[in-house]
């Protein structure tokens, strides 16, 4: 394959930057947490899917009585998936209110403690104040801070720990076995390496002050992306701005809703949700076109993108030349995005679940350190079709 991006940094595209002078220093993400109505066939669908692999489980058989809780692999990140056992255990109720969903973004940094008394200094919501948790394995140190939402940021030290992923936890294989099909050359091993980034959804009005925390709290800076009337069409519409870690590891746009004609994407969310949550994973990948296809054979949605948008000659002067010829991307609807430093390709998924809340977006970096703003007017007008078709007018 030519000209892939071949390392994390490039997947993501983090920058050459020294955390040891940060007053927030941030090794990279951690894991992510969903609470999810029915964990066990998550992690089937995550699975088959998503190419995910089993690597860890804890649940009653370990002595933990209210969660069935799956850690799925790609790359360096866990997804831990989450179910309720029990009628009122934590998970149970969080589905109850918001479907499934994110609770935790967890990112690993070298000294807990150390970020903790400074995000605390500059007014974070504590929720746990850092502490240690152990087994035979080792110990992980880890605090959390609240941020929109239920939603919540774990700081997570896990240097002085060597078991499967969490102390508690136990070794698990793959659900299903994908050799076959890896062999048989109908899968890539990983359908994606990377996180790239994580999207929340706000309230009308609180987008600035919620980049504000993470300027504040975390240290991060608002990263290029604003959004204006270029991306306001009927009644998608939106504002959106990145905060992001000093290596761009860590990157986390916040959206909110703006006016339109008709009821926003984010408006939508809001309702659907309960409030204030995750709304995308962008997930990177060194190969958009062969994760898109074993997706799609394996049963994922992803948003229709009109033939005319690859007709367009402008887009093809923009573009220019990429890995593939555009018709490649055309047949499978990847979008196509190129800026000063290079370009990218993406696609984004349907709603994951029946609720029209969280998606998915895989991402294939070329230099572009960007989120598609040249596909924004495409990609939304794709997404009011789907907003159409719920009778959401
Ligand atoms: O993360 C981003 O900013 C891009 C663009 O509902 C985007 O993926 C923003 C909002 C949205 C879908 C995509
Ligand atoms: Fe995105």
């Amino acid at each position: 394959m030519v000209d892939t991006p071949i390392n994390e940094a490039q997947l993501v595209g983090a920058v050459e930057h020294d955390i040891d002078a940060d007053s927030f220093p941030i090794k990279g993400w951690d894991h992510v947490r969903y609470y999810v109505g029915n964990a066990k066939q998550a992690a089937h669908y995550y699975s088959t899917a998503f190419g995910m692999n089993c690597v860890a489980y804890r649940g009653p058989e370990q002595g933990f009585r209210e969660h069935a809780e799956y850690v799925m692999k790609s790359g360096g990140v866990y997804f831990v998936l989450a179910g309720g056992v029990t009628k009122d255990s934590a998970a149970t109720k969080h589905y109850a209110e918001h479907g499934d969903g994110v609770i935790e973004v967890a990112i690993e940094v070298p000294d807990v403690d150390k970020n903790w008394e400074y995000a605390l200094s500059q007014g974070a919501i504590a929720i746990e104040e850092p502490h240690d948790v152990s087994d035979d394995n080792g110990t992980v140190r880890v605090a959390v801070i609240g941020t929109y939402g239920e939603t919540r940021n774990v700081l997570v030290d896990r240097s002085r720990y060597d078991g499967p992923f969490w102390p508690g936890f136990v070794e698990r294989g793959p659900i299903v076995d994908r050799s076959a099909k890896i062999e048989a050359g109908l899968e890539p091993k990983r359908f994606f390496q990377a996180v790239d980034h994580i999207v929340g959804n706000v309230e009308l009005g609180k987008m600035r002050e919620w980049v504000g925390y993470y300027e504040k709290v975390m240290g991060f800076t608002n990263i290029v992306e604003f959004v204006d009337d270029a991306i306001a069409t009927e009644y998608s519409a939106l504002m959106s701005k990145v905060v992001a870690n000093g290596t761009r590891k860590v990157k986390f746009p916040i959206n909110e809703p703006a006016e339109g004609k008709k009821k926003s994407q984010i408006d939508e969310y809001l309702e659907f949700y309960g409030g204030p949550g995750v709304q995308h994973l962008a997930l990177a990948t060194n190969d958009i076109l062969a994760a898109v296809d074993a997706m799609r054979a394996n049963g994922v949605e992803f948003l229709n993108v009109p033939d005319a948008y690859y007709e367009d000659p402008e887009l093809r002067e923009r573009i220019g030349t990429v890995r593939v010829p555009i018709e490649e991307l055309q047949k499978r609807k990847i979008l196509v995005d190129r800026d000063e430093d290079g370009y990218m390709l993406q696609i984004f998924t349907k709603p994951q679940q029946d609720r029209p809340t969280m998606f998915y977006e895989i991402i294939e970096r070329h230099g572009s350190l960007s989120f598609g703003k040249g596909n924004f007017k495409a990609l939304f007008e794709a997404l009011e079709k789907e907003q159409d078709a719920r009778g959401n007018l």
